[in-house]
């Protein structure tokens, strides 16, 4: 099983600033850790991040050619705006679980609505950066 961990804009700032909200760890640490998780469940991983759209559009394009099984993703902001992302991973036909570290149900309204969740395979929001091990737990054993 191969899964493909995305992650969207500013995510790669994740440890340097507003720890109250994502956490101390850095997106580099976050990947250490689901990469260690991964090798105990005998799950192969791959992790990308970009702060553009389009860049992310073309990553899960690519994914179509690739063996993969599943998508972890964190769009970020572009979760609460991008049709298009949500239609790239509907034309993958790659099932994906939604990643949110942060609860964005109990934040600004603008990010109480997800452009992705209702064409997921699940959705995990607030647990930090907890929520991609469930995610890779729930793709292995789900
Ligand atoms: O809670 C999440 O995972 C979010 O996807 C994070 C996005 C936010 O726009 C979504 O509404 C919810 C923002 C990621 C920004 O990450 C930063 C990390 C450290 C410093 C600044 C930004």
């Amino acid at each position: 099983m191969k899964i493909l961990f995305i992650n969207g804009p500013n995510l790669n700032m994740l440890g340097r600033r507003e720890p109250e909200l994502y956490g101390h760890l850095t997106l580099n640490d976050i990947n250490e850790r689901i990469a260690k998780k991964a090798a105990d469940l005998g799950v192969e991983v791959e992790f990308y991040q970009s702060n553009h759209e389009g860049a992310l559009i073309d990553r899960i394009q690519a994914a179509k050619d690739e063996n993969i099984d599943a998508f972890v993703v964190n769009a970020g902001a572009y979760t609460h705006t991008s049709v298009a992302i949500r239609d790239a991973l509907l034309s993958t036909d790659i099932k994906f679980i939604e990643v949110h570290l942060s609860n964005i149900f109990r934040r600004e309204k603008f990010r109480n609505s997800s452009y992705l969740s209702d064409i997921a395979y699940g959705v995990i929001v607030g647990f930090g950066y907890f929520g991609y091990e469930l995610a890779l737990e729930a793709l292995k054993y789900g």
